[in-house]
């Protein structure tokens, strides 16, 4: 679908590529932190290209408000990729062990080599990368017992690269959120947006609600209309009309619908939802 690109590239997600490219020397492990629910988009092309020479982990994050068969297909495809993914919920704990294991497994002769060299007490480096609001801060988080980081249901939030300690086998740099240049199409914006990568003042909010609609459209009608009463068309005027959300002079009050459709999506209380399959 063609359509208006939009350019939101702020000035700090460039330096921070540079200071990524920089740290990336110290660095012995990447774990890219993406949102199961738009598992394509979600990947920055430019920080593969990055990272590419590092081995590496994928976490489709966010996966307990994705729809599960979806995830378990991407887990799938990227396995025959090649790519290490697990889906997981940063608010659960065993999830968080699950993590850890893997990181120490997938780095097993790497520390073996590093003993055999007597460097013993050496934690290993890790890099969290990944689009802005993905939970890469949460995870730093969880991983290291405290909440030394800042974290926020918006993009945006960190702002600079950090190192911290977790326990004494990992160290791990936190990174600002990053995006590319451009995003070609409609429905990747919309997915990204409606997910909460970009920052909700950048697009109109009945323009992101009602591409949102579109997309769960073809894979979740059923769900909608159970959801939102709804017995005709399903869009946003019908989603209005059927929430009852008018304004005074009669005409269906179209911002405050896309506000809360855009929210219930987030919060997951539509369902577990995904938008993009492989
Ligand atoms: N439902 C759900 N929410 C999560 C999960 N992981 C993180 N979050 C939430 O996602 C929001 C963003 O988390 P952050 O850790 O700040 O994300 P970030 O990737 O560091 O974001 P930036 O610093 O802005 O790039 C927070 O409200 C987290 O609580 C998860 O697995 N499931
Ligand atoms: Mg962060």
């Amino acid at each position: 679908m063609p359509t208006r690109a939009i350019h939101w590239y702020p000035g700090h997600m460039e330096k921070t590529f540079r200071q990524m490219k920089e740290a990336l020397k110290r660095v012995d492990f990447v774990i890219e932190v993406c949102d199961a629910r738009v598992a394509r988009s979600s990947r920055n092309p430019e920080l593969l290209a990055l990272t590419e020479h590092k081995d590496r982990m994928l976490l489709l994050n966010k996966a307990d408000l994705a729809d599960p068969d979806v995830t378990a297909a991407w887990i799938d495809k990227n396995k025959e990729d090649g790519v290490l993914t697990v889906g997981t919920n940063l608010h659960n704990r065993s999830d968080i062990a699950n993590i850890r294991r893997l990181i120490l497994e997938a780095n097993k002769a790497r520390i073996e080599r590093a003993k055999a060299r007597g460097y013993v007490s050496r934690p290993l480096r890790l890099m969290i990368a990944g689009i802005p609001n993905s939970g890469k801060s949460t995870l730093i988080n969880r991983l290291a017992g405290k909440s030394s980081l800042k974290t926020q249901n918006k993009p945006g939030v960190t702002r600079q690269l950090v190192w911290l300690r977790a326990g004494k086998d990992l160290e791990l740099l936190d990174t600002p959120g990053v995006l590319w240049p451009k995003l070609d199409t409609e429905a990747e914006k919309c997915a990204l947006a409606a997910s909460g990568a970009i920052p909700d003042d950048l697009l109109p909010k009945e323009e992101v609600a009602a591409c949102l609609l579109n997309l769960l459209l073809a894979d979740y009608e059923q769900i909608l209309r159970e959801k939102y009463g709804m017995q005709g068309d399903v869009t946003l005027h019908e989603l209005a009309v059927s929430q009852h959300l008018i304004l005074s002079g009669g005409e269906p009050d179209l911002f405050r619908t896309a506000t809360r459709f855009i929210n219930d999506f987030r919060q997951g209380s539509i369902g577990r939802l995904s938008l993009e399959r492989p």
